[in-house]
């Protein structure tokens, strides 16, 4: 798995390998035959307007621009695990293109999906850095466009958060695959790196214990709960779509880590069955969730096999029948 982790240098430094200029020069020539994907990286030039103007199109060379080459770089890696472990082609699986924006907005403090791109802000240098900081966040983002083609889950309530589930599920696992990283000694955060450090926290969130992320005299404490006892109801934030995602998310890292091996490999391929094999609706919530997670995982495994225990299991460790 060289290869991929090469293309991520801020992550292989991170994790306290040394970045070799060879190694990276190597890394970026393709292999023959691969399939490539097609980036568009505009700028918005620090105003709210979309798309702003295009700064890098595929294959062209980094710009120099740090969240330009950022963005790039982390739809390859989001590109290629979509495409080499699932076969997708894309964020609509025919080969369209992925298409980003950053510096959008004044210091603003947000990524997020429109509907046809990934948008990402400079955060306001305070509390939060850039958004394209974190490869969590990029494939966060991109996921949200997998999600829309493919399920369409509905952005609110349940079936709101198994869509924010769903985007933190590859979110992380784009970061694990690109460090080559066993499942077992994942972070399980999303968006390490996109607070400042003044910020007393690690990420955005964690989805192995949900509500331990930050715990902040600005930001206040993270508010996820990590069990279906502790289920938000609340009008806010659709329905509470970033917080209740955290009951999913620590099933979904406790079966993970209980298994141990590559996510991205086992529990990665069942939840990418999941997304795309017809079984959810737009207004699917979590019982019917946890249902097509276990038809998808005994079929791709079988009914007695390791990871359909360790998914049941992760299901009833948060509360749901499984
Ligand atoms: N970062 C958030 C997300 O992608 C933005 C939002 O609330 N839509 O979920
Ligand atoms: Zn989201």
């Amino acid at each position: 798995h060289e290869d991929e982790r090469a293309e991520w240098p801020s992550l292989r430094a991170s994790a306290g390998v040394a970045v070799e200029a060879d190694a990276e020069a190597e890394a970026e020539a393709e292999a023959p035959g691969e399939v490539v994907p097609d980036r568009r990286i505009s700028d918005a030039e620090h105003v709210e307007t979309l798309p702003g103007r295009l700064v890098r199109r595929e294959g062209q060379p980094e710009t120099g621009d740090r969240s330009v080459d950022q963005a790039y770089d982390g739809l390859g890696e989001v590109f290629r695990l979509f495409h080499r472990v699932y076969g997708r082609d894309a964020i609509d699986g025919g080969g369209g293109s992925l298409e980003a924006t950053v510096h959008f907005g004044d210091r603003y403090d947000n990524a997020f999906w429109d509907g046809e791109r990934m948008v990402f802000g400079d955060g306001d240098g305070e509390v939060f850095r850039g958004f394209t900081h974190s490869l969590s966040v990029v494939g966060h983002e991109l996921a949200h466009g997998v999600t829309e083609a493919t399920a369409r889950l509905r952005y609110r309530d349940q079936s709101g958060a198994l869509n924010e589930h769903v985007s933190d599920v590859f979110g992380a696992l784009v970061e694990q695959y690109a460090m080559g990283q066993d499942a077992a000694a994942a972070s399980w955060l999303i968006g390490e790196g996109v607070f400042t450090e003044l910020v007393q926290g690690r990420a955005l969130r964690s989805m192995i214990e949900p509500g331990t992320a930050y715990d902040d005299d600005v930001l206040g404490r993270d508010p996820q709960p990590a069990h279906m006892r502790d289920y938000v109801r609340t009008d806010d934030d659709s329905g509470g779509v970033h917080l209740n995602s955290g009951i999913p998310n620590r099933a979904f890292a406790l079966a993970a880590t209980e298994l141990g091996g590559f996510a991205w490999e086992h529990l990665g391929r069942v939840w990418y069955d999941t997304l795309t094999g017809g079984m959810l609706k737009p207004n699917t919530g979590f019982d019917a969730f946890v249902a097509a997670t276990l038809v998808a995982t005994r079929h791709r495994f079988g009914p007695t096999s390791s990871e359909a225990r360790a998914v049941a299991g992760g299901w009833r460790a948060v509360g749901l029948d499984a």
